[in-house]
C-alpha cells in the first residue's frame, strides 16, 4: 500500500470528551473498533471495510424508466439590482414523491431536492440568504465557487436552527456561528462552469447531503454564449446520486444518531462510504427523457456520497462517439474530446454533448453505469420520439486555457490520504492527521503557485476549495487526455496524482478534503491558509 512506510502522527491522547470539544459537535470516533494492522504496516479500519458498502432498500425497488426526467426549477431572485441577484434558499423539511406513489421526507433548499438551480453570470454577484428551518445546524458551500472565506461554508461556520435551542458550541476559535439566518456572498468572479451547492456541516455533511441538501449552479459567460452549442431545452442538467429507501419511502441511512444532533458517524460497516441501490437523476429513480434526433448538452454532476460511476450509452447512437466531452469541473476544455465512457467520482462534473441524429424514431438508449452490477448498473434512459432539424455544432476549438507551469511552483507538498488514528479510533486522515480547524497544512502566499502530490490508500476523490487546479501527472504519467480545470480529482487506490494550483482570488482559511462524504465526516479534511 502506498504510504505504508510513513509513520502516523503522534497518537492523540485526548479523551473522547476533549475530542468532542475540539471538534465542536464532533466525535469522529464512532465507527471504530480497534484498528488492525496489515502486513504492510498500513493501518486499516477495524472490522469495517475500507470500501464503501451497499445499503439495500427495504421493499421492492421502483420499475426503471417509468418516471419522466424532472428538471430542477431555476431559482428566482427575490430581488435584483445593478450588480447583484439576491436569492432565498432556506433549507427546510418537505415531502416529495421520489418513488412513485410514496411520500419521502427530505431536507431541501427551498424545500426541494435537488435544490433550485442557480443561473449566474460571470462577474455578477449572487447573494444567497438562508433561514435555517431544519432542526439541526447547516453550512452551505458553493462547490467550485471562487468565494471569499467568510462565505465559503467553512465546516464550523454553522448556521444554527431558527427555532429550538441547539447546543451548537464550536470550539474552533475562528468559527463564525450564526443563529437563524445568514447570507452568503458569491462574487462569481470566474469563468463559465457547472458548480453545485451543498451542505458542509462539520461531521454531518454526509447524512445531510443524503437527505437532499444539494443543488446545481451554472455560471455563464460571453465566451460560452458565443459557441453554437445546444441550449434551452437541449441543455439538460443531470444530477446523479444513489439512495436507499424503506418500504414506506423513507430515506435510509446508517447514521449512529438518526436525529443528526449529537453523535456523528455511521455504523462501522459503512465507514468506507455508503452506497444506495436506487439511482436518482434530478431526484427521480432511473428516469426517462424523450429526445429528438439532434444534439443535447448534458451537464452531469455526481452528487453521490461515495459512489463512482463509469457511464456509457447502450446502444451508441449511430455514426458517433457516445459522448463528446466539452468541459469538466472548471468549465470548457480547449478542444472537444470523443469519449466512449465517462468516469465521475463524487463531486466531479462533466459537460458532454450527445448526438441522437443517427437514431431512428422509437430508439431507446440506456445510460449505463459499468462500475456497478445490479440496480446501480443503470442510470436512466433516453427515448427518441421525433425527428428535428439541428443547427447546433461542437466547434473544434472551445476555449483557451492557460497552462500552469510547474517550473514556477514555489512549493511542492506531499499529502497522503489514508486510514489512520482519529483520536484513538480508526478513521480517515491526511498525512496521519485528523481534521483540526486550528492547523493549516499549507500557507501559500497570495498569487503563488504550488504543486501538491496527492497519494491514496483506497480511492479518495480529493477536492480543494477556492482554487481550480490542473492535473500534471497520474502515477508519474501525464494524463492521457486533457482534463481542463479541475476542483476534484479522482484518486484511484494506491495512486499518486500531482496537481498544480495558483492560490489567488481571496486570502483566508479554506478547506480541502476527500469528497467521499463519509470519509470527510470521519476527519479526512485539512486546511490551507492563503496569506
Ligand atoms: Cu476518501
Amino acid at each position: 500500500m502506498v504510504g505504508a512506510t510513513r509513520a502516523l502522527g503522534p497518537v492523540v491522547t485526548l479523551s473522547r470528551r476533549d475530542a468532542l470539544r475540539l471538534l465542536g459537535a464532533g466525535a469522529l470516533g464512532t465507527f471504530a473498533a480497534a484498528a488492525t494492522t496489515s502486513t504492510s504496516g498500513c493501518s486499516l479500519l477495524g472490522s469495517g471495510s475500507p470500501e464503501p458498502r451497499l445499503l439495500a432498500s427495504e421493499g421492492p425497488l421502483p420499475a426503471p424508466f417509468r418516471v419522466p426526467l424532472p428538471v430542477p426549477a431555476v431559482a428566482k431572485p427575490v430581488r435584483t439590482d445593478a450588480t447583484t441577484d439576491y436569492y432565498d434558499l432556506s433549507p427546510r423539511v418537505a415531502e416529495q414523491e421520489i418513488l412513485p406513489g410514496l411520500r419521502t421526507r427530505i431536507w431541501g433548499y427551498a424545500g426541494r431536492f435537488p435544490g433550485p438551480t442557480i443561473e449566474a453570470r460571470s462577474g455578477r454577484r449572487v447573494v444567497v440568504h438562508q433561514t435555517n428551518e431544519l432542526p439541526v445546524p447547516v453550512v452551505t458551500h458553493l462547490h467550485g465557487g471562487r468565494t471569499p472565506a467568510a462565505s465559503d461554508g467553512y465546516p464550523t461556520d454553522l448556521l444554527l436552527p431558527s427555532h429550538g435551542d441547539f447546543p451548537g458550541r464550536m470550539e474552533d476559535p475562528r468559527a463564525n456561528v450564526a443563529r437563524g439566518s445568514r447570507g452568503y456572498d458569491f462574487p462569481m468572479d470566474q469563468r463559465a462552469a457547472a458548480l453545485w451547492y451543498h451542505d458542509h456541516r462539520m461531521d454531518f455533511t454526509a447524512p445531510q447531503v443524503w437527505r437532499g441538501l444539494a443543488g446545481m449552479c451554472f455560471v455563464r459567460d460571453d465566451e460560452e454564449d458565443a459557441l453554437p452549442l445546444p441550449r434551452g431545452e437541449q441543455e439538460v442538467p443531470l444530477l446523479i446520486c444513489d439512495r436507499a429507501f424503506d418500504a414506506d419511502g423513507t430515506l435510509r441511512y446508517p447514521a449512529l444518531d438518526p436525529d443528526l444532533r449529537a453523535e456523528p458517524g455511521v455504523r462501522e460497516a459503512y465507514a468506507g462510504g455508503v452506497f444506495g441501490d436506487v439511482v436518482l437523476v434530478n431526484g427521480a429513480p432511473w428516469p426517462s427523457l424523450d429526445v429528438s434526433t439532434r444534439r443535447y448538452r448534458f451537464r452531469i454532476l455526481n452528487a453521490s456520497n461515495a459512489r463512482r460511476y463509469e457511464l456509457s450509452l447502450d446502444p451508441v447512437p449511430h455514426g458517433g462517439p457516445a459522448f463528446v466531452q466539452i468541459g469538466g469541473d472548471g468549465g470548457l476544455l480547449e478542444h472537444p474530446l470523443a469519449r466512449s465512457t465517462l468516469t465521475l467520482a463524487p463531486a466531479e462534473r462533466l459537460d458532454v454533448v450527445v448526438d441522437f441524429a443517427g437514431c431512428p424514431v422509437g430508439t431507446t438508449v440506456l445510460l449505463r453505469n459499468s462500475a456497478a452490477e445490479g440496480p446501480a448498473g443503470r442510470v436512466m434512459r433516453f427515448r427518441v420520439v421525433r425527428k428535428e432539424r439541428d443547427e447546433t455544432s461542437v466547434p473544434p476549438r472551445l476555449s483557451r486555457i492557460e497552462r500552469l507551469d510547474p517550473a514556477r511552483a514555489v512549493a511542492t507538498r506531499d499529502l497522503s490520504f489514508e486510514s489512520g488514528d482519529v483520536h484513538g479510533h480508526s478513521g480517515w486522515t491526511i498525512n496521519g492527521d485528523p481534521f483540526d480547524p486550528t492547523r493549516a497544512s499549507a500557507r501559500p502566499r497570495f498569487g503563488s503557485t504550488e504543486v501538491w502530490r496527492l497519494t491514496s490508500d483506497v480511492a479518495h476523490p480529493v477536492h480543494l476549495h477556492l482554487v481550480h487546479f490542473q492535473v500534471l501527472t497520474i502515477d508519474g504519467e501525464r494524463p492521457a487526455a486533457d482534463l481542463g480545470w479541475k476542483d476534484t480529482v479522482d484518486l484511484r487506490p494506491a495512486q499518486t496524482v500531482e496537481i498544480i494550483a495558483r492560490f489567488d482570488g481571496y486570502r483566508g482559511r479554506y478547506a480541502f478534503h476527500c469528497h467521499n462524504l463519509e470519509h470527510e465526516d470521519m476527519a479526512m479534511m485539512g486546511n490551507f491558509e492563503v496569506v
